[in-house]
């Protein structure tokens, strides 16, 4: 099955047999009659195993080409049970540039759990090897970056866990599966905000983990149903509905990405526009490699030094609403500094560089010249 395909069908054989309809039931149950204990149908009780969590669970693995597929009550919900596959004295590697809310699930709870995090500058897959000792167990990349926009070499860093037998887990919310797929690369685990544009409608809050392994999977699976950080079977529903749009609703995200990150880079109010696509980009090469397009999120840095007036481009914005979060169908502007990003350190941001003026957009799929032409008035 190919990509557009998968996007509607995989996993979603025969999901009611019982009368055959198209979209699959949302079972709003905890439990499950059994005929003698034990005597079940293969569910027991919903944070175990619920039906509707299971077709979502079986469609984000198709999607991401991988045989097991895990739906947690967020993204973060997701990176905590990968971590959680750690123990004392473990040691990860992390790309500096990350969502703020997972330097903060490292820094703030699992470092306290004797976890040891260092954060690095992953642009040549070669400084990860530097910093690998016989305690490193886990690789974990954001790629694209949040919200810098850098891009890592998967292929390469896939080689270098391989090489010293590290767990490799890609955070794949930026680019989703139809821009790029890890575990093809040879990646262990693959993460995602299911928030974001898998859901694609800002109307859920999930996470999801796909992986090949078997035995990670059941892992992962344990850790899933004793931590019980799990999905609600709306909220699957929800994400399964908007799985199936995703395909054409990334290939509107790419061309308005593209459209509004040229504009902005041609505006001489705008000193620096980071989007994968522009092949000003320092990472464009390898993004052309391992992306089958560039997507719809985007950073850039206005001209103007003065914080008030890089905040009022964001405050006149009309079409793009001020928000958190991303992968929606509208369009959002963001201020990392003081939302997204707020719980990194100044020094710790600057050095990644998310000045104080830096904006970052979700592009959504509304009319590009609606979304320029907002942009335009808004940029003084
Ligand atoms: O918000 P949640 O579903 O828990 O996902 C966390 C998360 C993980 N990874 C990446 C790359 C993310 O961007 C996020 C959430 N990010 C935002 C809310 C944001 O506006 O960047």
């Amino acid at each position: 099955m190919k990509f557009n395909t998968k996007t509607i069908h995989g996993g979603q054989e025969n999901i009611d047999p019982a009368f055959g309809a198209v979209m699959p039931p949302i079972y709003q149950t905890t439990t499950y009659a059994q005929s003698a204990p034990g005597g079940h149908k293969g569910f027991e009780y919903s944070r175990s195993k619920n039906p509707t969590r299971s077709n979502l669970e079986r469609a984000i693995a198709s999607i991401e080409n991988g045989k097991f597929g895990l739906a947690f009550s967020s993204g973060m919900a997701a990176i905590d049970a990968v971590i959680k596959l750690l123990k004392p004295g473990d040691e990860v590697i992390a790309s500096s540039d990350l969502y703020g809310g997972t330097y903060r699930l490292f820094t703030t709870i699992f470092q306290d759990f004797g976890v040891k995090f260092h954060f690095i500058n992953m642009s040549a897959p070669s400084n990860i090897e530097q910093h690998i000792t016989k305690k490193t167990k886990l690789i974990w990349v954001e790629t694209p970056t949040n919200p810098m926009m850098n891009i890592l070499d998967i292929k390469s860093t896939v080689t270098i866990a391989k090489k010293y037998r590290v767990l490799l887990a890609v955070d794949n919310t930026f680019a989703t599966p139809y821009l790029q797929q890890p575990l093809c690369l040879g990646a262990d685990i693959v993460m995602h905000s299911a928030t974001k544009y898998l859901g694609g409608h800002s109307d859920v809050v999930m996470g999801a983990l796909v992986v090949n392994d078997e035995k990670l999977a059941k892992k992962l699976y344990f850790i899933q149903n004793a931590s019980g950080a799990i999905s609600g079977p709306q909220d699957c529903f929800l994400v399964l509905r908007g799985i199936k749009t995703l395909h054409i609703r990334m290939q509107r995200h790419c061309e308005n990405g593209m459209a509004i990150a040229q504009f902005l880079n041609n505006h001489p109010k705008i000193k620096k526009v980071y989007y994968p696509g522009l092949e000003n980009h320092p990472n464009h090469h390898i993004a052309k490699q391992q992306m089958t397009g560039f997507g719809g999120m985007l950073s850039f840095v206005p001209a103007t030094e003065k914080l008030d007036e890089a905040l009022k481009i964001i405050e006149n914005l009309k079409v793009f609403t001020l928000a958190e979060s991303l992968g929606g169908v509208e369009s959002l502007a963001g201020h990392p500094a003081t939302m997204t990003h707020a719980s990194i350190p100044k020094s710790e941001r600057e050095k990644n560089g998310i000045v104080d003026t830096l904006i970052r957009l979700s592009v959504g799929i509304e009319d590009v010249d609606d979304l320029i032409a907002d942009l335009n008035q808004a940029i003084f």
